[in-house]
């Protein structure tokens, strides 16, 4: 990557805006021209290639067919938001704020309903935040990708949430506007205006919406969309969908997506609490300048290219030699840690073992719906106690441990936890955010970076302290910098090809039909694409009627319990192997980087 322009040219910032690039992709599954060479990248690259991709959620509108996360008409939708949100905690008998969504959605409807609930708590008023994520909590620390595909579950769950209140607004999160479980609870409310009122949260143009049948539905997400756009006309229906480029790695909405879902309904809910509690105006301005806050946030934290690389190298480093990478969280940081490892699994076809993230505090930190969740199996044991028992045992110095915390959490126990895990491995690092000018934490904080091998400080100026915005901007930049983390890892692991994800999990219509696209860059038909994915999933050289003649529910049921379901087609179709060959082969070749490579030129 030597002599690559960070700078890039404007051209290649916005080429994936050109009417002709991907013509037949939404944007939040193009593949990124800026990433393209991101699997033969160096760590350093991937991060520098990583903030130029997060820097485009920021772009300007100007001269395009996008709307833009800045652009006026986002602003104000937000406000709109904002007022009924107001108007709820005035009221919260009665009333409430839904957030609903699948996989790394509902996992941010989850964070973000904690947050502002903590918030309101603490000033003695009622909580109003509900969410919901398709699956349930389970979903929350695991992959639950079915659940997506099931509009009646998504109606179901709302109803139950939402019993005995008179006043919904409903922030449904698809970041594709594609997720059917979504689109049924939007279709729901829509039946029901004298309750609820839909907003939208996703990062396509209305007409790129999914149109695709959905079953047993007379609605599409298109279709849907489309009466909300009517709806909004009269205020009776929001749609916040902002276009931020497409993800570094082709659909990996939890980057991007995830991290302007954040944005945008944060800066909503953050000027509704400023207008309830101290009677500060919701205004354009205000709403602007916290989404310009995050902007910031993104300076501050990619200011630390070389503090990040350090981790990426070390996670990669683990993960090649098939050991572990391990986040040790305090507080809401720690959340972050278990959003980042859960996403391993359905991303990058990961083992749950791979990448795993502890909470102090365990469940009671977490403070979920359904409550301790341990009796579900091992990857269900989340808290520091768990690490302690179940881990560190085991743990060696090609693990690679990270500890992520603020000034504000105790010094003395991070130090304790560093000190325990020192004892097993120097292979620690420290993610340590503090305030500017806090002298005091940075002597005990002196002891911890001893027992680090690397420490990535993080230093907030006081006016974030000041304006409330400090635990916001903290949050995202441990997001960012964990999604590089897991993103670069497996990336040097060589589970990336271009900047598409072969090896991922084919388990709903939307990562079915993502695969099947990616199996044409074998340059073969549709239909043979399509065909070698059934073998693949069904295991075998010769598909039966009932196979062919079965719908893409049966198939991605079936896909769940098959292994590199994509990589095996793809080897069938560029080879003409039989299953077994081109299982044997993939045996000897698991980087699936290279196993492409070897088969396509
Ligand atoms: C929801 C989602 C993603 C996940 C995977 C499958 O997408 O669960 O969060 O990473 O891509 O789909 P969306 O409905 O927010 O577009």
């Amino acid at each position: 990557m030597a002599g690559l322009d960070w700078t890039y040219g404007v051209s290649t910032l916005r080429q994936w805006e050109s009417a002709d690039y991907e013509p037949s992709l939404p944007v939040s599954e193009k593949s990124n021209p800026l990433t393209r060479d991101i699997d033969r990248a160096s760590a350093y690259s991937i991060v520098k290639m990583l903030q130029v991709c997060d820097s485009q959620m920021f772009q300007k509108e100007a001269g395009t067919i996008y709307q833009r996360l800045l652009s006026d008409q986002v602003v104000k939708t937000l406000m709109e938001v904002a007022k009924r949100v107001e108007v709820i905690i005035k009221d919260p008998q009665e009333s409430c704020v839904v957030m609903s969504g699948c996989g790394t959605s509902g996992r941010l409807a989850f964070l973000i309903s904690s947050g502002f609930n903590k918030a309101l708590s603490q000033l003695n008023q009622s909580e109003v935040y509900s969410y919901i994520i398709a699956g349930g909590d389970r979903a929350l620390l695991s992959s639950q990708e079915a659940p997506e595909d099931d509009p009646r579950l998504g109606v179901l769950n709302l109803k139950k949430v939402c019993e005995g209140k008179k006043r919904v607004l409903f922030i449904g999160i698809s970041c594709g506007l594609s997720a059917p479980f979504v689109a049924g609870q939007l279709d729901f409310c829509l039946q029901h205006p004298e309750v609820y009122t839909p907003v939208l949260v996703g990062f396509n143009p209305a007409h790129q919406a999914r149109d695709e049948p959905i079953q047993d539905c007379t609605f599409t997400f298109h279709s849907v969309v489309q009466r909300m756009q009517e709806l909004a006309k009269s205020q009776k229906a929001f749609l916040i969908n902002p276009a931020v480029g497409p993800e570094a790695i082709s659909g990996s909405s939890r980057m991007k997506g995830g991290s302007a879902t954040k944005i945008l309904l944060e800066a909503a809910f953050s000027a509704a609490h400023a207008a309830t509690s101290s009677n500060t105006p919701i205004t354009h301005n205000g709403v602007l300048q916290h989404m310009m806050a995050y902007e910031r946030t993104l300076a501050v934290t990619y200011s630390q290219t070389d503090g990040i690389t350090t981790l990426v190298e070390a996670a990669g480093q683990s993960l090649q030699c098939s050991r572990h990478v391990y986040y040790l969280g305090w507080g809401s940081l720690a959340l972050l840690g278990l959003i980042d490892a859960s996403e391993c699994s359905p991303t990058f076809g990961a083992d749950y073992e791979d990448v795993r993230g502890f909470i102090r505090g365990g469940y009671r930190e977490l403070n979920n719906n359904d409550g301790p969740l341990t009796s579900l199996g091992p990857k269900f044991s989340i808290a520091h106690e768990d690490f302690l028992h179940l881990i560190l045992p085991c743990l060696t110095d090609k693990d690679t441990v990270l500890l992520i915390y603020t000034h504000s959490d105790d010094a003395t126990e991070v130090g304790n936890m560093a000190r325990r895990v020192r004892e097993k491995t120097p292979n620690l690092h420290a993610v340590y955010h503090q305030a500017d000018g806090d002298t005091a934490a940075s002597l005990q904080q002196d002891d911890i970076k001893k027992l680090c091998l690397s420490t990535l400080k993080i230093t907030w100026p006081q006016e974030a302290l000041v304006s409330g915005t400090l635990q916001h901007m903290r949050e995202l930049s441990t997001k960012l910098v964990l999604n590089a983390v897991s993103t670069g890892a497996h990336v040097l692991k060589g589970k990336i090809y271009q900047n598409h994800m072969i090896d991922l999990q084919v388990t709903n219509t939307k990562l079915y039909r993502r695969a099947t696209r990616l199996l044409q860059l074998s340059a073969c038909p549709e239909e043979k694409c399509e065909e070698a994915l059934l073998k693949a999933i069904y295991r075998v050289d010769m598909l039966t009627l009932e196979m062919t003649s079965s719908d893409i529910t049966t198939h991605t049921c079936f896909a769940r319990n098959s292994t590199k379901v994509v990589p095996l087609a793809l080897v069938i179709l560029l080879t003409g192997w039989s299953l077994v060959e081109a299982e044997s082969h993939l045996k000897q070749q698991p980087i699936v980087r290279e196993a492409v490579a070897q088969w396509m030129w």
